[in-house]
């Protein structure tokens, strides 16, 4: 009798502990969140620490569902899945999204952006003409909650570049914006977009000749197995953007929505550091891993200012993509005049 009675207690408490009553509440908000990159990626890190500081400081209310490149298509429908709403997050990078928000190519320019990244960083957090941005995004359905930087870029090619004549003919893959296809024409050179998911195969097929990216996401993608050289260039600076659905974001209670403004404000730094971090770490495995076979080419300030100056006037272009809109005439100079006043500040 009593050996049936102690079975039953067991029995009873194992069914307790697998019953759902006693799982965790289901969250209230369950979201989707795309990136562009691959898992390891600046933006995977950002994203699961976005995650994880969501979840905490919601109390388990909010979770956040994170899906890698290629899992809900190309950079391009990410942004459209969350200007529908379909995904409730995404980071959203320029480069890919010139063509929904041309305002957005002002990131694409070359030797426009400051060669200290602190600097950037300050613009980046605090920018009335990156406000100006803002606002053209949230009428398109996106509502951005901080643009930040991923690191400088840098050719990676299989012939030198070190002048901008070196460019002539070159196959130089690009991001879909038509900006970043306007400054390499301006060298000469024949830009081809294609998807990021596209590269390795292109270079490795010869369909490209070579393209640009941080150092972290040349690493991680392996680019420098199919190329010969990488070029110190820091000729522009990848940024990207954490945004939202705007209805979404908009539909939520105040609480909520404040919740998740301070969350991405305590981001800043870690976003900073986690960029800063792999890149510097990166190109030290790139020189192991290849065993210095990927040569580094070093440029001149000499050569800098060559193709500083074949870049200057890529900001008429930018004017033009943006069919000369008033906002635009306002975001170039604003943004430069920020840049400029920041360095005095901060040094360049
Ligand atoms: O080159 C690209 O297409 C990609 N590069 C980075 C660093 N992030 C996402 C983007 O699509």
């Amino acid at each position: 009798m009593r050996i049936n009675f102690l079975v039953a207690m067991l029995l009873m408490s194992a069914l307790l502990l697998s019953s759902p009553l006693t799982a965790s509440a289901a969250p209230k908000y369950n979201w989707r969140m795309a990136i562009e990159e691959v898992p390891g990626s600046v933006q995977d890190i950002y994203a699961q620490e976005f995650s994880k500081r969501l979840a905490k400081a919601s109390g388990g209310d909010i979770k956040l569902n994170i899906y890698p490149i290629g899992t809900l298509g190309t950079a391009r429908d990410v942004f459209e899945m969350v200007q529908d709403g379909t995904i409730a997050f995404g980071i959203l990078s320029p480069g890919n999204t010139g063509g929904f928000v041309p305002e957005n190519q002002i990131f694409s320019m070359q030797f426009f952006f400051s060669d200290n990244m602190d600097v950037n960083k300050a613009v980046c957090q605090k920018s009335k003409a990156l406000d100006i941005l803002k606002g053209i995004y949230n009428k398109k359905g996106v509502k951005v909650l901080s643009f930040w930087p991923e690191g400088f870029q840098f050719w990676t090619s299989n012939r030198k570049l070190e002048k901008p004549e070196d460019f002539n003919g070159m196959k130089m893959r690009v991001m879909p914006s038509p900006m970043l296809i306007a400054g390499y024409e301006a060298y000469g050179a024949n830009p081809t977009p294609l998807p990021f998911m596209e590269v390795y195969s292109g270079l490795q097929l010869k369909i490209i000749d070579g393209q640009e990216n941080p150092l972290f996401a040349i690493e991680e993608m392996h680019f420098m197995d199919v190329q010969k050289y990488l070029t110190m260039s820091k000729h522009g600076v990848f940024f990207t953007s954490t945004s939202m659905s705007a209805d979404l974001f908009d539909s939520l209670p105040a609480d909520v929505r404040a919740l998740i403004e301070e969350t991405i404000l305590g981001m800043q730094d870690f976003a900073f550091e986690a960029q800063a971090k792999l890149n510097a770490t990166r190109l030290e495995k790139m020189k192991k891993e290849t065993k210095n076979k990927f040569e580094i080419v070093e440029l001149s300030s000499e050569a800098r200012a060559q193709f500083r100056k074949a870049s200057a006037e890529v900001l008429n272009t930018y004017y033009k993509l943006c069919n000369e809109s008033e906002a635009s005439k306002k975001i170039g100079p604003m943004l430069a005049k920020e840049i400029r006043a920041m360095e005095e500040k901060i040094g360049n």
